[in-house]
């Protein structure tokens, strides 16, 4: 048995519930783009991200006839989160969901059965049904078996020169993993969704729906001043062009939160999306966000190397504050979404 979380169960009260039925009874977790740590991301028991920018664990696993009954617990099915509409979730399983907004049931994918129900009343109602027992032994091997499934999909190394995002992330989360990771709109959303393991739950966040361009930028400041964590916000140049004049607000108000610009100089996910443009719709002059940030108060990195992108990762991790690092990158290197893009292709929209 496996349970696949949704946004709306993305909230403390199912993470507590979810963390302890885990450890107790051998649960499987997966989670979507939307709701990304609801589950500490280096658990044993967890299976990864399913959907857009998934993992390669939770999309293979997900997609076999392994796991029997499948729980879908606040799930919104979007194009995203259901990888693209796939129907193979349904092989040889049982699929249960559960949720209190009566439009998110057994939309587009064939439920077997639905509850409406809160998600954590639904969870510890579970506990106390007793059915639990019996998964305890079943999922005992399956979860050995499924750690021999790699959490990330190779990367892909054959386009696009100097820092690759997805080398950058995974040292940003080996320096800052205990940090808040706050994930803006564009291809490095995709990168931070699959190579950031976020550690303990209800740190990770981005704006997966309406995905407006910049957005992580202010809302960082409301979720330091809510949750008084440490934060790191991955952005990009196009983002920045959109918001970035709210780092102000972040240096004024003396919030511990570092930026990192993914500054490629160009609108990445506008570049991969509409391969056919014109190269003035997604290229842009490469700004200096270094000296951006300097004007409004913070401290700036550039950063051109990953040696660089250590040194300066280590000066931040060393003090508290409003800091910048304006990362140079390529625009090419392909984002981890070869599952989803596939499908995509094969629906004839790209
Ligand atoms: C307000 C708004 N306008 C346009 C878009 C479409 N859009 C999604 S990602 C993106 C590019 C963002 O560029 P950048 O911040 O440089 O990120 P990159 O893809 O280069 O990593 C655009 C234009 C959007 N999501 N929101
Ligand atoms: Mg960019």
């Amino acid at each position: 048995m496996a349970i696949l979380v949704g946004a709306r169960a993305n909230h403390k009260r199912v993470s507590e519930h979810l963390v302890k039925l885990s450890e107790k009874y051998n649960v499987l977790v997966a989670s979507t783009v939307s709701s990304k740590g609801v589950f500490p991301e280096n658990h044993r028991n967890y299976l990864g991200v399913y959907g857009y920018s998934g993992h390669r664990r939770a999309i293979e696993t997900l997609l076999s006839n392994k796991i029997e009954t499948l729980i879908l617990l606040g799930f919104d099915t979007t194009q995203w989160t259901s990888l693209v509409w796939e129907e193979d979730i349904k092989k040889g399983k049982y699929l249960l969901q559960v949720g209190t907004d009566i439009k998110d049931l057994d939309f587009v994918i064939d439920i077997d059965s639905v509850i409406i129900s809160d998600e954590a009343e639904f969870l510890s109602f579970l506990e106390r049904s007793g059915c639990l027992e019996k998964i305890k032994y079943a999922n005992e091997s399956l979860i050995k078996d499924l750690q021999t499934i790699p959490l990330f999909y190779e990367v892909v190394r054959d386009k696009g020169s100097g820092i690759h995002p997805a080398d950058a992330i995974q040292m940003i989360n080996e320096c800052l993993g205990d940090y808040i990771c706050i994930a803006d709109s564009g291809n490095h959303r995709s990168f931070t969704t699959h190579y950031w393991v976020s550690r303990g739950t209800n740190k990770f966040f981005s704006a997966n729906t309406i995905c407006p361009v910049g957005w992580a930028i202010p809302a960082s400041v409301g979720i330091s001043l809510a949750r008084k964590d440490s934060c790191v916000v991955m952005t990009g140049d196009g983002c920045m062009l959109m918001h970035g004049i709210e780092i102000q607000t972040a240096a004024r108000y003396k919030r511990d939160i570092l930026y990192i610009v993914f500054n490629n100089s160009y609108y990445g996910a506008t570049y991969f999306n509409n391969k056919r443009n014109i190269k003035e719709m997604s290229a842009l002059p490469t700004h200096n966000w270094k000296k951006f940030s300097e004007s409004l108060g913070l401290t700036g990195w550039r950063v051109n190397t990953l040696d660089e992108l250590r040194s300066a990762l280590k000066n931040k991790s060393e003090q508290s504050g409003t800091f910048l690092i304006d990362m140079i990158c390529d625009h090419e290197p392909e984002t981890p979404v070869s599952e989803y893009k596939a499908r995509v292709v094969e629906a004839g929209v790209l």
